[in-house]
């Protein structure tokens, strides 16, 4: 057991799940005329030979205990089901216990085969989490259109911020050596709904687009295909300068848009379902239209031109924000993109991170969430997690992702959530997205640690549903990763919802944020000051002096408050009405401002970097407490990745406290011990390697 099975292990059921499950799956009845439908059959027979120890074998008459599989379309069995399966389009399925010619059947029906491979992962969910088929009759369809993963891969390999190892393409190997992890990769994606993968990392590199590795990305392409999955590009803006020999990139220069419809033919001509370009342009230094004296706009719609004749979309990415800008970073990303609301095309989509900052263990929704309601927004989420721990520590970012979703902009009355942005219903876009930088490496365990896939996990579910819970698919993650057992289920899944908020604590709660050391962004380093610029610092972002802490971002302040809806404006504004979790986000405060619970601010923060570092123990102890329940080889790594967490989330809390001491100039409060060592001591800590490291 060392991860690589992820939540697809279907290793076998309880005995008595067993009877009750195998006679109604004895045969299978399906025209498997496809690659798609193939998969899906390969999938469903390993699966139950798994599971219930046979698969089942293919006959062409009905008989009892059949599962029937295939479009209403073209099987005459499922012709009944034509009226159900309308309206759900090419993704969606229905799973349903029924009569087929007069005997009782389970049946999978689809307009497509992305629903047939959509419905039997979902079929086996069924089985693997233990339920029960009595009254089995579903029917879904997915909320958001494109649901991405985005590879922060170099080509040499390198995965910036990536903690599992190696890219997994092997781009050296490719297109001659197709590894079978690709295929893994794509089932595994399929099996929550993922339909895009983004290859390359943002900060890209040009030649991703030459012929040579367009031939890879082909090999690629082809076996994402009988999955649903279509491959994406990152697109470096001075590509035409850089393979293109031109000698500029301006978006309205004639060349330069005759060589991106080129390059866009040539593409399509290999990989005829490819779907488009994520682009991150004039965002820390990389190359962009503003290059130029051209907008945002101008650049989209420069690749979305080429694109369109083939049916593909730009992600064009709003994480950005400039050196110059003096005065709040927050800011950027909206004053630069909301004047430009209506003058994409109809194939660009922007890409918007959860926060206006930076994938912080908290933050408040970015204000671009309803305030762009003529351009449909993706939202983007780190999987991988580079400001929580990296992948030694366990952090279930379910939480952190529904917590986004559910937000309530208020942009048009009550009910207009970031979900409804973000799936395009609440401003009627028919495109919609979702991307998830990935977590994923050559690593064994593909996602460098037993719970990081849990995030893979939960990110596609809720790309599929963006109103699912947290806890219930932390419950399924759990039962088809770990075991059906209730003396384990409920325990791990309490570890896992606590997990995120204990990194919130540990780290700097109430609304403090980026905090962590220079560069690699491991661990403590709220000192962390000068440099190249000031929105990389600490001191930026906390604004610690002897009379309080917080950046001020209300009217009176940097105004940040203002990009929200008038009515969440108004309580970001108010210090008695802010949500204390986001205090200090908005906030300049005196170290004894009261807080709800009667302390003053200072105790507070103590109390709270203390109970981090609780929770992490207590996780521990739950933990070493299920040994018999988990297998030994995952059991000690991840036993062993909780001691790190623990000493770490101690470190975090001994020089957070240490530093911010030195302005609060108060002692701690009553049983709560100082931290052990000087603050010249954590600032003297070196951190000696950081994989995924750019600076
Ligand atoms: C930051 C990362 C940096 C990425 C950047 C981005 O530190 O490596 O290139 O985001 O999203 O969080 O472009």
């Amino acid at each position: 057991e060392d991860g690589y099975d992820l939540w697809l292990r279907y290793r076998p059921l309880p005995a008595a799940q067993v009877a009750a499950y195998a006679p109604e799956m004895q045969h299978l009845r399906m025209d498997v005329d496809s690659p798609a439908r193939a998969a899906a059959r390969d999938e469903l027979s390993n699966a139950l030979q798994g599971l219930l120890g046979s698969a089942p074998q293919p006959v062409d008459r009905m008989r009892p205990g059949t599962l029937v599989i295939g479009t209403p379309a073209s099987s005459p069995w499922l012709a009944g089901l034509a009226a159900d399966v309308d309206g759900l389009g090419d993704e969606g399925f229905l799973v349903r216990r029924m009569r087929v010619d007069g005997q009782p059947a389970i049946v999978i029906a689809a307009n497509a085969d992305a629903g047939l491979v959509y419905g039997t992962f979902r079929f086996l969910r069924l089985l693997q989490t233990g339920q029960s088929l009595e009254a089995l009759d579903l029917r879904e369809a997915p909320r958001v259109k494109l649901r991405v993963l985005n590879h922060w891969d170099d080509l040499n390999r390198y995965v910036e911020r990536g903690y599992s190892g190696q890219s997994i393409w092997d781009w050296h190997r490719l297109p001659g050596w197709l590894d079978p992890r690709y295929t893994d990769y794509a089932r595994a994606n399929a099996s929550i709904g993922i339909n895009g993968t983004v290859l390359n990392n943002v900060n890209a590199n040009a030649r991703i687009l030459t012929p040579q590795y367009l031939e890879k990305v082909r090999a690629l392409a082809g076996v994402m295909r009988p999955y649903g999955i279509r491959v994406y590009l990152s697109a470096r803006f001075s590509a035409p300068m850089e393979i293109g020999g031109l000698a500029t990139s301006d978006p309205l220069d004639p060349e330069v848009q005759r060589w991106w419809k080129a390059k866009a033919d040539e593409i399509y001509g290999l990989i005829p379902d490819f779907g488009g370009f994520l682009v991150k342009a004039n965002s820390e230094g990389q190359p962009g239209p503003q290059d130029y004296g051209r907008s945002h706009a101008d650049g989209a719609n420069l690749l979305a031109d080429a694109l369109a004749p083939h049916g593909g979309v730009v992600m064009w990415r709003a994480f950005v924000y400039s050196e110059e800008e003096p005065d709040d970073r927050h800011k950027q990303a909206y004053n630069e993109f909301v004047p430009h609301d209506g003058e994409f095309r109809d194939n660009v989509l922007v890409q918007v991170k959860n926060g206006a900052i930076d994938f912080q263990p908290r933050e408040p929704f970015h204000p671009l969430f309803g305030a762009m309601p003529r351009t449909p927004l993706v939202m983007e989420f780190q999987i991988t997690k580079e400001y929580l721990g990296f992948s030694t520590h366990l952090a279930y970012k379910g939480t952190l992702y529904e917590e986004v979703l559910r937000a309530d902009t208020r942009v048009d009355g009550e009910g207009s959530t970031v979900a409804n942005v973000v799936d395009g219903s609440l401003h009627g876009h028919v495109l919609s997205g979702m991307a998830g930088v990935a977590n994923i490496g050559s690593d064994r365990s593909w996602s460098g640690s037993h719970f990081d896939q849990a995030n893979w996990y939960a990110y596609g579910r809720l790309a599929w549903d963006p109103d699912l819970s947290s806890r219930a698919i932390a419950e399924e993650w759990v039962r088809m990763t770990f075991s059906n057992d209730p003396a384990l289920v409920a325990p791990v899944v309490g570890m896992m919802m606590d997990s995120r908020e204990a990194v919130v604590d540990y780290t700097g709660a109430l609304g403090l944020h980026h905090l962590m050391g220079r560069g690699h962004h491991y661990g403590p380093g709220p000192w962390v000051d000068g440099g190249p610029r000031a929105d990389w610092t600490s001191v930026y972002y906390h604004r610690a002096t002897g009379e309080g802490i917080g950046f001020d971002r209300t009217t009176g302040g940097s105004d940040a408050v203002s990009q929200y809806a008038p009515e969440l404006a108004a309580v970001f504004d108010d210090p008695t009405r802010v949500p204390e979790e986001f205090l200090l986000w908005f906030h300049h405060v005196p170290w004894d401002h009261p807080m709800r619970s009667g302390q003053p601010l200072w105790d507070e923060l103590v109390m709270r970097y203390d109970r981090g570092v609780d929770t992490v123990r207590r996780m521990r102890a739950t933990w070493d407490a299920l040994q018999e329940h988990v297998d030994g080889e995952r059991h000690r790594q991840v036993a062993a990745f909780l001691a790190i967490q623990e000493n770490e989330a101690q470190w975090w809390r001994d020089a957070s406290i240490a530093y911010f001491q030195t302005f609060a100039r108060r002692p701690l409060p009553a049983g709560h011990a100082p931290p052990p060592r000087s603050l010249e001591y954590y600032q003297s800590l070196e951190f000696p390697h950081a994989p995924g490291d750019t600076q």
